[in-house]
């Protein structure tokens, strides 16, 4: 069987795009035709020759055939892009191999052999930042999830497990630093030339396979286990940033000793390493013992980094660390799985976050986040389940739903379990799976186990997309409260009818008349519609539901306002008090959007918004939540066929009637936050947090003032979230003052790559009327390139989140976008296909941008030689 794969594109091997004829349409891969593989590789020996423009492997990979599989003397060895030097079996040359597409087949007599397999591969050319590519002078890896067939050729598929020994070489000026997994065993040098031999005893899938080789200095530090043992913590990065790794030092051992004290894990190396790389095709890699990491998520100092940039970093770090369990010891049987992994990591992480910080604020940021991408994926083109049941690019399956939606699926669990049992869950998990290649089913079955659940009807939460809809209707009947609740989720590509799936709802009913808050309870939906009684009904009732977000959900109630300004000020559940907020805000704009005045709506949320900017009993991060009005993601996923233009303008114009109703509060918090001397913690970082926030709301009604406010804000800075939040508001208004603090910006900060990246997507995602024209001349700065994902993301995809820029009524927004698609995709089709869903919207939106938008994918897909990454995403969008 001839797989005719789309050519990847180009990378490093014109010639055979140029040769290729009309592409087919890459095959999909389903879930239901996984197979075991016919041959274990219990050892894998690495030997790189190392150089930019050109490094050798020399593999030597011992087989056996695997007991466990249907024989096959065929063992397929998948390859991308290599160059073949020469191939040996058992230790004589052998040319009896055949290629399958890139595979390379070789067929072995006997049930053990070592297989010597030689490649060369150009690193400097490798713009797809997969495999073994060269980022500002030195060499790293990335292999997730297929990756490792681009360095060698190999079974590169989760559940082939095997332990590396990894020897490099190469020269001692150009790479001083020579790493890989586990520990170092030997090293030594020969002239100019010095190498390292490093060996990793946990067996684990080529795609945790790591080299790195470079010109770099170390953070280090020390960790001691819950057992006493001692570990080397190292945070390798170019001398120059060395000053900006303390924060994600910190925020490593934090998260080591969280997972021992929270999930009982304890680290099982004699070294951690972590690498910051500038080029890099996501947030981070969690590769066994050398993590590799977008310089973005370490490089922190106050002057360069943001709160949410400090954030961002704790975050990541704990969550590459916390899959040394949750994805190492622990791995995916298959990509279909991949939500085994991610998922239970994304959980683990936010709550480790959510202990380090304020648990209230974290809560509401990750639903928000939830919501605003998650939901939309949810119910457009491209949804799937958490466990896809197919695929044809497994890179365009790292998404919101497989991350988010996983997380918050588990979260469920460990809502109907309670944290003991749950804990009781994964230590069965661990203990059970530990060294294997695991599946979704797995973790079900030992949560059910250990946790003592019954997740029989659970398990639809793995195999159904969509969002269910939970209607909601309260009522009092001989003096008892009764809500009477039914579930629906929409239909979704290939999933037609759907199954109800149990669905935990804390809630608690609360008496307005005399304002006690009652008691929280769990109440469990786990058919199609059904009653509970909530007990004596108070006589003005306000029901607090899917408080915390306890399930992911989209609520229908018709509830009325004077209820949720209710909620809004008084619910002891933070994340019910930003609902009702929410919605009282969604509802207004709404009718807003629909040309309404709705003037009883604007004078409920002024009003719910002056308590909440004079309210003692909450905290600034808190304050800020609580002001934040809901983003036009979320909006437009509030109606059937969204007009963006209007949702904006609605939006604009209510933060100009807050601005102008407010200006005297929001005036004195902006001037009280001013007040508060420079920290990192809560209080310091919650008072940043409302300053701004207030900054953008005076900047809504009045321009002029919140320029000179923004101005001097920004003069007076002496840290990054001041200094852009100032700056945001700025690039929104025309103006001297736009133009010299950006100039100034610039200048302050050339040298630091990260912070070029803010200053483009400030730019890209302004208010200002312009901000088309300023993204076209942007992408013709002498710092923009399409070769760094960073830049091409804070440019492009801040720009992708403009309503009034990508949105255009012209249709240009959309232009732009299908063009940079078509650029960078044969240079980094990863990269290129994420920006597919922002057009994939189009069914979603008003007929006349529906049309506009759905044009421009037909651009796109008339195009030759797509990626499979772009090719799949664009069809699926137009489908
Ligand atoms: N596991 C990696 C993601 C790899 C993405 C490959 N396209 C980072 C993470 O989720 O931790
Ligand atoms: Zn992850």
């Amino acid at each position: 069987m001839d797989i005719a794969r789309t050519p990847a594109t180009p990378d490093g091997n014109p010639e055979m795009a140029d040769a290729a004829p009309a592409p087919a349409a890459p095959p999909e891969i389903y879930r239901k035709d996984y197979r075991p593989f016919a041959w274990a590789v219990p050892a894998t020996h690495l030997d790189f020759a190392l150089g930019l423009e050109e490094t050798e492997v020399t593999a030597k990979i011992e087989v056996a055939r695997n007991p466990a599989a249907a024989p096959d003397p065929v063992l397929r060895l998948n390859g991308d892009g290599l160059e073949l030097v020469s191939l040996a079996v058992d230790g004589a040359p052998f040319d009896g191999h055949a290629m399958d597409g890139n595979d390379l087949l070789i067929t072995l007599p006997g049930n053990q052999h070592r297989v010597t397999i030689v490649t060369r591969v150009k690193p400097a050319e490798n713009s797809q930042l997969m495999g073994l590519y060269a980022s500002n002078g030195m060499l790293c890896t990335q292999c997730e999830a297929e990756g490792f067939r681009r360095i060698t050729f190999f079974p590169d598929r989760p559940d082939v497990l095997s332990t590396y020994t990894v020897r490099m070489k190469g020269p001692k000026d150009r790479f001083p630093v020579l790493l890989s997994n586990g520990d170092r065993v030997r090293a030594g040098e020969d002239g100019a030339t010095h190498w390292a031999e490093w060996h990793d005893p946990w067996p684990k899938p080529s795609y945790l396979f790591a080299l790195v080789a470079g010109d770099l200095v170390a953070l280090e530090d020390r960790f001691t286990t819950m057992t006493g043992r001692d570990v080397s913590l190292a945070i390798w990065v170019r001398a120059d940033d060395l000053p900006r790794t303390r924060h994600a030092m910190e925020a490593l051992k934090k998260a080591m000793r969280w997972d021992e004290e929270v999930f009982g894990r304890e680290y099982d190396l004699g070294v951690f390493n972590i690498v910051a790389v500038g080029d890099f095709n996501m947030g981070a890699m969690e590769n066994k013992g050398l993590n590799i990491f977008n310089t973005k998520y370490v490089l922190a100092d106050p002057e360069t980094a943001t709160d949410g940039d400090y954030d961002g970093i704790e975050g990541v770090i704990a969550h590459e660390y916390f899959h040394n369990w949750s994805g190492n010891r622990v791995t995916c049987r298959d990509w279909f799985q991949l939500s085994l992994k991610e998922g239970f990591t994304v959980l683990r992480d936010q709550l480790f976050s959510q202990d380090m910080n304020s648990p209230a604020v974290k809560r509401i940021e990750d639903v928000r986040v939830l919501r605003s991408v998650q939901f939309p994926e949810d119910s457009g083109p491209l949804a799937h389940p958490i466990r896809p049941e197919s695929f044809r690019e497994i890179s365009n399956f790292y998404t919101p739903t497989v991350y988010n939606k996983g997380a918050e699926v588990i979260r469920m669990m460990r809502t109907l379990a309670g944290p003991e049992r749950f804990r009781a869950g994964t230590d069965l998990y661990f203990a059970r799976h530990d060294g294997e290649a695991a599946t979704c089913e797995d973790f079900v079955a030992a949560m059910e186990e250990g946790a003592g659940l019954d997740l029989a009807r659970f398990r639809r939460w793995y195999s159904q997309a969509g969002t269910p809809r939970v209607r909601v209707e309260f009522a009092v009947a001989d003096g008892r409260a009764r809500l009477d609740l039914s579930q629906e989720t929409p239909a979704t590509p290939g999933q037609p009818v759907k199954e109800p799936v149990p669905i935990p709802l804390a809630v608690a009913l609360h008496d307005r008349e005399r304002n006690a808050l009652g008691e929280e309870r769990l109440i469990v939906l786990d058919e199609a519609s059904a009653s509970f009684d909530l007990g004596p009904a108070p006589q003005r009732p306000a029901l607090s539901l899917n408080r915390g977000f306890s399930a992911p959900i989209a609520v229908e109630r018709e509830v009325d306002p004077e209820e949720l300004a209710y909620l809004a000020r008084h619910d002891d559940d933070p994340f019910a008090r930003y609902e009702a907020m929410q919605d009282l805000v969604v509802a207004h704009l709404l009718a807003r959007a629909m040309g309404g005045e709705d003037a009883a709506g604007e004078d409920a949320i002024a009003e719910a918004f002056a308590s909440v900017l004079g309210d003692p009993g909450i905290d600034d991060l808190m304050r800020g939540e609580l002001m934040l009005l809901p983003g036009i993601a979320y909006l437009m996923e509030q109606v059937l066929l969204a007009d963006p233009g209007a949702l904006f303008t609605a939006r604009e114009g209510l933060k100009a009637a807050l601005g102008r109703r407010l200006s005297q509060p929001l005036a004195s918090l902006h001037a009280r936050a001013s007040d508060v001397p420079f920290a990192m913690d809560a209080s310091a970082k919650g008072a940043r947090k409302v300053k701004s926030l207030a900054l953008t709301l005076i900047a809504a009604a009045d321009p002029a003032r919140a320029a000179e406010m923004a101005a001097t804000q920004y003069d007076g800075a002496d840290n990054m979230t001041d200094r852009q939040g100032a700056l945001m508001v700025l690039t929104g208004l025309p103006g001297a003052e736009r133009t010299a603090r950006l100039l100034d910006f610039y200048t302050r900060f050339r040298t630091n790559a990260l912070v070029i990246d803010k200053w483009f997507s400030l730019q890209a995602s302004s208010l200002h009327p312009q901000v088309l024209a300023h993204v076209r001349a942007l992408a013709d700065h002498p710092d923009f390139t399409l070769k760094n994902p960073n830049r091409v993301r804070a440019l492009y995809m801040a720009f992708a989140g403009t309503p009034q820029g990508f949105h255009a009524p012209s249709g240009e927004g959309y232009r732009l976008i299908a063009d940079l698609i078509l650029a960078l995709d044969p240079l980094n089709a990863q990269t290129a296909a994420r920006f597919v869903p922002m057009l994939g919207r189009w069914r979603r939106i008003e007929p006349a941008r529906a049309a506009l938008m759905r044009g421009q994918l037909e651009r796109i897909a008339a195009a030759p030689r797509l990626s499979r990454d772009t090719y799949e995403q664009v069809t699926r969008s137009l489908s």
